[in-house]
C-alpha cells in the first residue's frame, strides 16, 4: 500500500502534468501553512510532518505554480500570491503581493490553460455571503479569471469578468474542464446559490477587452 506522501506526490505529479507549466513537488499546501515531511521507514504510515507559516490569510483554497516564471514554485490563495524566494542563508522564504483586493470573500480558485494557448490563468470568485460579518459580505458575486500581462514598467494583473452581480458566485470549488467535449476548457461552480456552468466561448475570438480591467501588479 503506498504510503501517504506517495499518494500526495502521485495527484500533484498529475497536477503538474495536466497544467503543463509547473512542476510538482512533494510538498503539501493548504491554505497558507506547508507541511513537509518523510516517512521514517520504508512500508510505514507514521510520517512526520513540520509546519512552516506561510502567512495568516482567511482562504481555505490554495494554488501552486510559478507564477514569475523564474523557475521557484509559488502559492497562489484568496486575493493574494506568495512569491518562493531564498535568504542569504538559502532558506526558502516567502513574500506576499496583492493580486486584487477590489472585492472580497475569494474561497475558491484554480489555475488552468482556460485560453488553451500554453499560458495557463487563475480562476475564481466570491463566495456568496462566505462570511457575513466579513468586509464585502453584501457586495455582488462575480466569477473573474486573471492573467499575468508583462508591461513596460513590469507587469500588470487584468481581470476579465465571467460574470458579475448575478446569481453565480465561486462557491467553495472551481471546476474547470471540457464539460461538453468540444476542445476547449469550460467552468463549472457551485454555492449557496446553485450550480452554474460558463460554457467557453472565447475559441477564435479576441478576448472582450470591455471586460478587462488592469490591476496594479507586483
Ligand atoms: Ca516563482
Ligand atoms: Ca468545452
Amino acid at each position: 500500500m503506498p504510503s501517504f506522501i506517495s499518494k500526495m506526490t502521485q495527484i500533484l505529479l498529475r497536477a503538474g502534468a495536466v497544467l503543463g507549466f509547473f512542476r510538482a513537488l512533494p510538498v503539501l499546501v493548504s491554505c497558507l501553512f506547508c507541511f513537509t515531511g518523510r516517512a521514517r521507514a520504508q512500508g510505514s504510515e507514521e510520517i512526520p510532518f513540520h509546519k512552516h507559516t506561510i502567512g495568516l490569510g482567511q482562504s481555505e483554497a490554495a494554488e501552486v505554480a510559478d507564477v514569475n516564471r523564474d523557475g521557484k514554485l509559488d502559492i497562489t490563495s484568496g486575493e493574494n500570491w506568495y512569491e518562493q524566494k531564498k535568504d542569504a542563508q538559502g532558506n526558502r522564504t516567502w513574500v506576499k503581493h496583492v493580486i486584487d483586493n477590489a472585492w472580497s470573500q475569494a474561497h475558491a480558485l484554480t489555475i488552468a490553460d482556460l485560453k488553451g494557448d500554453g499560458d495557463p490563468v487563475l480562476v475564481t470568485g466570491k463566495r456568496y455571503y462566505a462570511h457575513e460579518h466579513d468586509k464585502g459580505a453584501n457586495e455582488p458575486l462575480g466569477v473573474y479569471w486573471y492573467e499575468r500581462v508583462r508591461t513596460a514598467g513590469g507587469f500588470e494583473w487584468r481581470r476579465h469578468i465571467i460574470d458579475y452581480s448575478t446569481r453565480t458566485g465561486a462557491g467553495m470549488q472551481v471546476c474547470v474542464v471540457d464539460i461538453d467535449n468540444d476542445g476547449d476548457l469550460d467552468i463549472v461552480v457551485g454555492g449557496k446559490t446553485g450550480l452554474y456552468l460558463f460554457e467557453n466561448l472565447t475559441k477564435g475570438r479576441q478576448v472582450p477587452l470591455t471586460d478587462v480591467i488592469a490591476v496594479p501588479g507586483n
